[in-house]
């Protein structure tokens, strides 16, 4: 896979931060295939994989899933893609996700976007959502928002570091958001 020299981008931000609804419109201008691995993570749920039920619960607590799982599901969709262009949506949460990804696919991220938007929005956003997740309710929301804070800060710092952080003021409407993160891609010569 190493060598079909992919390009990857990371999509990081708090719950509700608009992720999902930027990553659409990456699609729509860019061409990427985007891969949620909340979403993969729900459709591995669904299907009634093996430990279902575990995962079920961890993503109700708000928790972590063992990265090995996501890494996994995050791989096979890469892999099983003939688009070479990727956003990896909510991934990876933590030092250790990270880590694994890494060693796991041998390659790190051409970029690493961060949605930085304040708690009170991203609370409003997720209890808005209505669409029957079990993780949008505010006893979850604050723990989703806990462990952002104290397990994928870190992860930005990081790449803040590495210089491939591209932080995006992520308060206003979809469209004024996009703006910002169109030259990002432009620039990569997209
Ligand atoms: N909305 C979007 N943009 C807006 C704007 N500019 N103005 C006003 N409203 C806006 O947006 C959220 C809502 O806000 C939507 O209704 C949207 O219309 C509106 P969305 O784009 O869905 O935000 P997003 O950042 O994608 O929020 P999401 O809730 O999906 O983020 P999370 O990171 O919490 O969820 P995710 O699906 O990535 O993960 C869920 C759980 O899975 C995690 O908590 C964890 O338990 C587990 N997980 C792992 O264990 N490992 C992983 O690697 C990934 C997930
Ligand atoms: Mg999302």
């Amino acid at each position: 896979f190493k060598e079909r020299n992919p390009f990857i981008t990371f999509v990081l931000g708090g719950p509700g931060s608009g992720k999902g609804t930027q990553c659409q419109k990456i699609v729509e201008t860019f061409g990427f295939k985007h891969l949620s691995a909340g979403e993969l993570l729900r459709r591995e749920i669904e299907s009634n994989s093996e430990n279902w039920s575990q995962m079920l619960n961890t993503i109700k607590e708000g928790r972590i899933v063992p990265s090995e799982v996501t890494v996994r599901l995050i791989q096979q969709e890469m892999e099983s893609s003939d688009n070479n262009k990727f956003l990896i949506d909510g991934f990876p949460r933590t030092e250790e996700n990270r880590i694994a990804f890494e060693q796991l696919i041998g390659l790190e991220p051409n970029v690493v976007l961060f949605f930085d938007c304040s708690e009170e929005e991203m609370v409003k956003r997720v209890l808005n959502r209505n669409q029957g997740r079990v993780d949008d309710n505010i006893d979850t929301v604050k723990k989703r928002l806990k462990v952002f804070e104290i397990l994928n800060l870190p992860v930005i710092d990081y790449y803040s570091k590495r210089g491939k952080l591209r932080k995006i003021d992520a308060v206003g409407t979809e469209d004024e958001i996009f703006e910002k993160v169109r030259p990002i891609f432009s620039a990569c010569g997209m």
